[in-house]
């Protein structure tokens, strides 16, 4: 007979994030519901304010990618406004969102997805000597790897083993799983890379706030451009840029990349992380601008997973609806006449199991009903996942040469083909494929900066907004999780109405009214979980979107 398991909450993630899986005697899933649980509204706030303002607003989505959802919306009053911003300020937007990147993506491989993939116990019975040679096998130039560095982690972590508390914040997982493919010293290695990694998150931050003032939510944009004006004219805060990026751009190469490798070698018969996609539309937007029509990520639709064929977007064709979400109004709407009025029906009562495996009663997701805070994005009514995977099979399939030659090479040295990207492996790979594109090649901006501040020193346009005039725009990107839009009207100078479509919106969104799933819930369907009590299976696959709910729900 059939049973549900729920894992609530899903942990190492941003915000309130829960999946029920329906699964039979075979341990196969065979039904998949995703909800959010907590409520925002944003997209509420915003109404009736000074749309010069709602920038610094909609920047409080989220503080993970604290800077994203200021840019785009930015970018929306800007568009509205029909402002065209100065060069200058173009590269600094981009210089910004490089650190934003690799600061994301590093800290989702590590701290947020790494413990699925990297067993920590085993890691305690390493030989420290044999890893440090293995560790060359990744990386011409590995870091963190010497024999002593890998001896004074495992001290560290075995000092947390010694709590009364366990193992601190490693405490609580399903260690030793069956589905942990790295071998002891492999581990040693990644939870090496896991620490090292906690500094490498603090010198991103300060890279975002030499030009962003401060991070988390850094200060510096306005409508019309940039207000950094006097670090980019410092060459000692320019230079520092420099360093901290080069410094960054090294762990990217020689750490997140070679575990990423070692991931490939050791994952590829791995089922659970190799179980093809449910969803195989994939769609980005062209981002980060290096130089004069010069971009590292390109536009485009792929659908059913046909790398031969990529569409341009149609803006028109993107809509939301509510059919199973906590709003009103259900059917698909078009963002500039989007709505948002929450409508909350709850969970019911039903049968699930419990921790120790056996049936309790519990709060169910009523799936014929509404389920989430998550509204249900569509491009011509159809799901599609966003993100860098998205981001990097557009790239490629564009014939982007940056992109070409970054999964070319990580696909020539893995021995993986193409084809196993779209898989639970391929979306963790895409991120730091995306994370190399961004280390290997930002510094153009940097360099196109420092050439272009010689003749021209402009930051910021000039504006007015007419309060007789009605105005719309659209903010739209990349961003680390996917494809971002934000989406405003504005009418007697203040904000008509405002939505933003959100990357882990279009991933973790519910059914629509066809029934058909969101990338998460398709995803879950199929897989094989081997032990009801332990469903790392599902937390891994849930964990390679790098969710992010606060931003999902906004
Ligand atoms: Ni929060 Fe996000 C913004 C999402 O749009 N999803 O990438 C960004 O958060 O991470």
């Amino acid at each position: 007979m059939s049973k549900r398991v729920i894992v609530d909450p899903i942990t190492r993630i941003e915000g309130h994030l829960r999946a029920e899986v329906i699964v039979g005697d075979d341990g196969v899933v065979q039904d998949a519901f995703v909800s959010s649980t907590l409520w925002r509204g944003l997209e509420v706030i915003a109404k009736g304010r000074d749309p010069r303002n709602i920038p610094l607003m909609m920047q409080r989505i989220c503080g993970v990618c604290t800077y994203s959802h200021y840019l785009k919306s930015t970018m929306a009053v800007e568009d509205a406004l029909g402002i065209k911003i100065p060069y200058n300020a173009e590269l600094v937007r981009t210089l910004m969102n490089a650190a934003l990147f690799m600061h994301d993506h590093v800290v989702h491989f590590y701290h947020l997805h790494g413990v699925d993939w990297v067993d920590i116990v085993s890691a305690l019975s390493a030989d420290e000597e044999k890893a440090s040679k293995l560790a060359f096998k990744y990386s011409d130039n590995p870091i963190g790897t010497g024999e002593n560095e890998l001896k004074k982690v495992k001290e560290k972590i075995a000092k947390f083993a010694k709590n009364p508390q366990g193992l601190g914040p490693f405490a609580n997982a399903y260690w030793g799983h069956k589905t942990f493919r790295f071998t002891p010293e492999q581990n040693l290695i990644a939870l090496s890379h896991y620490l090292k990694a906690l500094e490498i998150q603090r010198i991103i931050a300060q890279m975002m706030a030499i030009f962003g003032g401060k991070n988390p939510h850094p200060q510096s944009l306005a409508v019309g451009g940039v207000t950094c004006v006097m670090d980019i004219l410092n060459p000692a805060r320019m230079g520092e840029y420099l360093v901290k990026y080069q410094t960054i751009a090294d762990f990217v190469n020689n750490a997140y990349y070679a575990d990423i490798v070692m991931a490939a070698e050791m994952y590829k018969t791995e089922p659970s992380v190799m179980k093809p996609m449910g969803v195989k539309n994939f769609m980005a937007h062209q981002d980060m601008m290096v130089g004069r029509n010069d971009y590292l990520f390109e536009s485009g639709v792929i659908m059913n997973g046909d790398l031969s064929k990529v569409f341009e977007i149609d803006e028109d064709m993107i809509t939301e609806e509510a059919t199973h979400s906590w709003y009103k109004d259900d059917a698909p709407q078009h963002p500039y006449d989007g709505t948002t009025n929450p409508n909350y029906t709850g969970f019911v009562d039903g049968d699930t199991v419990g921790p120790d495996g056996k049936m309790i009663s519990s709060k169910m997701i009523n799936e014929k009903e509404k389920y989430s805070w998550i509204k249900s994005p569509r491009y011509k009514g159809e799901p599609m996942e966003v993100g860098p995977l998205a981001c990097m099979l557009v790239g490629y399939a564009k014939g982007n040469k940056k992109t070409v030659k970054v999964v070319n090479d990580f696909l020539a040295k893995t021995g993986v083909p193409a084809a196993a990207l779209f898989s639970t492996l391929g979306r963790t790979a895409g991120r730091m494929l995306q994370a190399k594109l961004i280390a290997d090649n930002a510094l153009v901006a940097f360099n196109n900066l420092i050439e272009n501040l010689k003749v021209d020193q402009e930051t910021c346009a000039t504006y007015t907004i007419d309060k007789n005039r009605e105005y719309k725009g659209r903010g739209m990107g990349d961003v680390p999780r996917g494809m971002l839009s934000h989406w405003i009207r504005i009418k007697n100078g203040v904000v008509e109405n405002y939505q933003a479509v959100v990357p882990s919106t279009w991933n973790a969104g519910p059914m629509d009214s066809k029934g058909a799933k969101g990338p998460y819930e398709a995803d879950l369907i199929g897989l094989k979980i081997e032990d009801l009590t332990q469903p790392i299976e599902i937390i891994r696959i849930i964990h390679s979107y790098d969710p992010c709910i606060a931003c999902a729900v906004h």
